[in-house]
């Protein structure tokens, strides 16, 4: 057992850091090696790579407990307003790297562990990627809880505990394979099954009405199924302020434990259901990004942890207060996305039918309770339920959705008396279906979009109807990210530089960052970042080779473009324009060409088959160009497996060229593009999502805008113009290349296989729309784009230059800034302040 001077001796390691700012690398050695034998029964020297990452996260956790209790107390004392942030995605990335850099104790643990011959890295390689979200609305909801964190703002995070997270990525002859992500297999340290606050969730049955002696009338759901919902707790580690929240992400498990003796045949039956009820709702995260299917076990999912996290939320609220008039002052719901709406009607249904309010009471307060923000416009990511579903599934709460619908359909045909039109586009329940966004809109007090484009197409276009009746509701949060992770953690060496040039402050407010201006035309600036970019540059060679044993030259263009695969995001464009240098170099080898190695990182829905092509084409294309000798190597194409959170930092840091190529009006916002943008790298990009925030703050001099704007997109879809093969006419080079997709140049031994990939652009199946994202009617624009980034990379004091500015005007995307205008706007909370003296 631990002696007095190491029972707590991290956390005494930290207060004495502040109090004299030493470090004792002995006190936090022995704690690793107490961990090491007390759990492995092992010594430094025996132990695995694995259990000393084990060991160093439970000497981590040990620090983090300590705040994270004294945070809770005070939330206890000083009940402040809370935010529970309800996502069913959460991609929070690594937790042990983050953790030391938000407790200010990297670089001393980092040196502790070399002394004694342990790599930092390798030890946080040991550490699983939680990937418990598709892409960027799940790492939003990551970035959002470290900067509520670190501002110091009450807040949990709901979501589900999925056993198994985003598939791993394999690639095997250039085709994605999906591999399941056992992410919980060796036990995660950084989570806390926290039993007391377990709740039931009851699906199915039928609903029982019944009137009491006093009249009134009682609904009571019968012959459901139900689970039992268990939390478990992730702390949420705050910058350097003490401060730890909480991620609760909801665990399904059986409600009777499944005892064979205990039951006769009926019961029997029904003890198996519950079993694999609990066992199939939390067992893998849906993969589809910017999509999805109306399958009912989804809905589960949704209902399950909603259900669980208000049932929790109410429970904190009467820990102090009696009356829940009161409940708008003390809890705020966010939903993240259509995904969590059904909050609405199961807050409803708690305060009418558990806590018998009456109608009008229940609905103001779940009205000032909730809020709603949208992440797409695309038709088929809103989340549109068959009824029939919807109401078997709950059979109660989709009364109350249907009374929710009555009156608003009410409300609607007396602001457009005889208007069945506007019934169609706003009524909840129509034509068979529960329009999740349309519920989330009509109870929400604050509907926002993700950047001001969204938000103003949002207003203008898709809920334009909504607009008219409720403008107050609409406001625009422009997304950011979190600096501490992809600044402080992926790029340690710009992240020093950057403290030596304009102080710490960046850490905590991205707009100090501005002062680098003043560096911008420094020679000694320009070769000190030039440096560290190589440096970077060549960490991601090595990962490269080591991963997929490609040799890349870290003196080339590092042009990367590395996000889900979807085909709004133009993967195929940028291939399709890999493929026309390549021509181009073949034709006329002596041509001027800057060395460019096109880097690409992208999952794929497993079910979507043009995505999947997009993959196949871009290893294939890798394949040939890869091993051309007649080229010098000038050109190299390489595929990422697995891209996720832990390579995306290594991946950014070493960025020259960031491609942000969506057709206009689709991204809803984008956040990789800042990313990049904080690690110094250029955009070309398209006039879309945050990209036109990027272009006011960092000016044209400084990114490579090209292709349709959003009104020209929307207005081609509007009139149905847009042909695809005049394009094609009209343009050899462009001709030749599409060409390829289907004469064997990248499929010698089978010219059909990328003819879905060439239909799409040029000969539409049933139901489709030739070149649905203009991929033709922007690719010149495109291609001189990338003619302009060749040309201006050789002037590399230009291009330094640049890319020192784009760092200095990142300020405005930290995701500090869009936490605070939500607290401002929307949430209003107050921060709290947790002392640790005396602890
Ligand atoms: C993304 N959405 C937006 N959706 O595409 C991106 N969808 O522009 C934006 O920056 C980001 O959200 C954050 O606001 C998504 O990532 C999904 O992942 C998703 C998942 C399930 C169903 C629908």
């Amino acid at each position: 057992t631990r002696g007095s001077i190491n029972l707590l001796p991290f956390s005494a390691i930290r207060r004495n850091m502040m109090r004299d700012n030493t470090f004792s690398k002995k006190v936090f050695i022995k704690t690793v090696s107490d961990n090491l034998k007390n759990k492995y029964r092992k010594t430094i020297d025996d132990a695995t790579q694995q259990e000393l990452y084990q060991a160093v996260s439970e000497a981590v956790k040990d620090v983090i407990m300590d705040e994270w209790i004294a945070t809770q107390r005070v939330m206890d004392k000083d009940d402040p307003k809370v935010v529970y942030y309800m996502s069913m995605e959460f991609l929070m990335g690594r937790a042990l790297g983050n953790n030391l850099i938000n407790l200010s104790a990297y670089k001393e643990v980092k040196e502790a562990l070399n002394e004694i011959g342990v790599d930092i890295n390798a030890i946080e390689d040991q550490e699983p990627d939680p990937a418990l979200g598709n892409g960027g609305l799940g790492r939003l909801a990551a970035c959002f809880m470290d900067s509520l964190a670190t501002l110091g703002y009450p807040a949990y995070g709901c979501g589900i505990r999925y056993r198994y997270g985003m598939f791993k990525q394999q690639i095997s002859d250039g085709f994605q394979i999906e591999v399941p992500d056992n992410w919980l297999k060796d036990g995660y340290p950084f989570e806390l099954r926290r039993p007391e606050y377990c709740y039931e969730v009851k699906f199915g049955g039928y609903v029982q009405e019944s009137t009491d002696e006093n009249g009134e009338l009682h609904f009571e759901q019968k012959d459901y199924q139900s689970v039992l919902a268990v939390p478990y707790d992730m702390p949420i580690v705050g910058y350097d302020n003490n401060v730890v929240n909480s991620l609760m992400i909801w665990d399904a498990e059986p409600k009777n434990g499944f005892s064979l003796e205990s039951f006769d045949q009926g019961d029997y039956d029904k003890a198996v259901e519950q079993e694999n009820l609990a066992r199939n709702l939390v067992e893998v995260l849906y993969p589809n990004d910017n999509h999805v299917k109306g399958k009912e076990l989804r809905l589960k999912q949704q209902y399950f942890f909603v259900s669980a996290s208000i049932q929790r939320a109410l429970a904190r609220f009467k820990k102090h207060h009696s009356d829940l008039k009161d409940l708008p002052n003390k809890a705020v719901f966010q939903m993240n996305d259509t995904h969590p709406t059904v909050a609405v009607a199961e807050l409803m249904r708690i305060l009418v039918d558990e806590e018998h309010l009456s109608w009008d009471d229940a609905w103001d307060i779940t009205t000032r309770c909730v809020a709603y923000t949208n992440h797409t416009i695309m038709a088929e990511a809103l989340e549109k339920w068959p009824i029939e579903i919807f109401q078997r599934l709950l059979p109660r709460v989709y009364q109350i959705v249907d009374e929710i619908n009555r009156r608003f359909v009410m409300q609607i045909n007396e602001r457009y008396p005889g208007n069945e039109d506007k019934v169609r586009k706003m009524a909840i329940l129509y034509d068979g279906q529960v329009k999740m966004a349309n519920m989330a809109i009509v109870a929400g007090y604050s509907v926002n979009g993700v950047a001001k484009l969204h938000t103003e197409i949002l207003k203008n276009q898709e809920l334009h109807d909504f607009y008219e009746m409720f403008p107050e509701k609409f406001n625009n949060k422009t997304n950011g990210i979190t600096q501490r992770r992809f600044l402080a953690h992926a790029n340690p060496l710009l992240a020093d530089w950057a403290t030596k040039k304009v102080g710490a402050g960046w850490i905590t407010d991205l707009t100090m960052l501005s002062k680098l201006k003043a560096y911008a035309d420094s020679p000694v600036a320009q070769q000190e970042f030039a440096e560290i970019k190589r440096a970077n540059k060549v960490r991601l060679a090595k990962y490269i080779k080591e991963h997929n044993g490609i040799d890349v030259n870290p003196d080339s263009i590092f042009d990367v473009q590395v996000k889900r695969l979807h085909e709004y995001k133009r993967q195929l464009m940028n291939i399709l324009h890999v493929m026309y240098l390549y021509n181009k170099i073949k034709e006329n080898p002596s041509m001027d060409f800057y060395p460019r190695t096109f880097i690409f990182g992208a999952k794929a829905a497993a079910g979507y088959r043009n995505a999947k092509k997009t993959i196949k084409l871009i290893n294939s294309v890798a394949d040939v160009i890869n091993n051309d000798a007649s080229i010098d190597g000038k050109l190299k194409v390489v595929f990422i497996e697995d891209y996720k959170v832990s390579n995306a930092e290594i991946i950014f840091a070493a960025a020259d060229v960031s491609e942000q190529i969506s057709t206009a009006s689709k991204e809803a916002s984008g956040t990789g593009n800042m990313k990049f943008m904080l690690n110094g790298a250029l955009t070309i990009g398209t006039m879309d999502g945050a990209n036109v925030e990027m272009f006011d703050e960092v000016g044209a001099d400084n990114m490579f805008i090209f292709g349709m704007s959003s009104d020209e997109v929307i207005s081609h879809e509007n009139r149905h113009d847009y042909n695809p093969v005049d394009v094609y006419n009209n343009d050899a080079e462009l001709r030749k290349v599409v060409n390829q997709l289907v004469d064997g140049t990248y499929s010698p031994n089978d010219h059909e296989l990328f003819r879905e990939l060439y239909n799409s652009l040029l000969n539409p199946q049933q139901g489709q729309v030739a070149d649905r994202y203009f991929i033709l009617a922007d690719f010149r624009s495109y291609a001189n784009a990338q003619q302009k980034i060749n040309d201006y990379y050789k002037n590399k004091s230009a291009w330094r230059k640049s890319a020192l500015l784009n760092i200095a005007h990142v300020g405005k995307f930290s995701s500090d800034r869009t936490i605070q205008e939500y607290v401002d706007d929307i949430w209003h909370l107050d921060r709290i302040t947790v002392n640790m003296a005396g602890v």
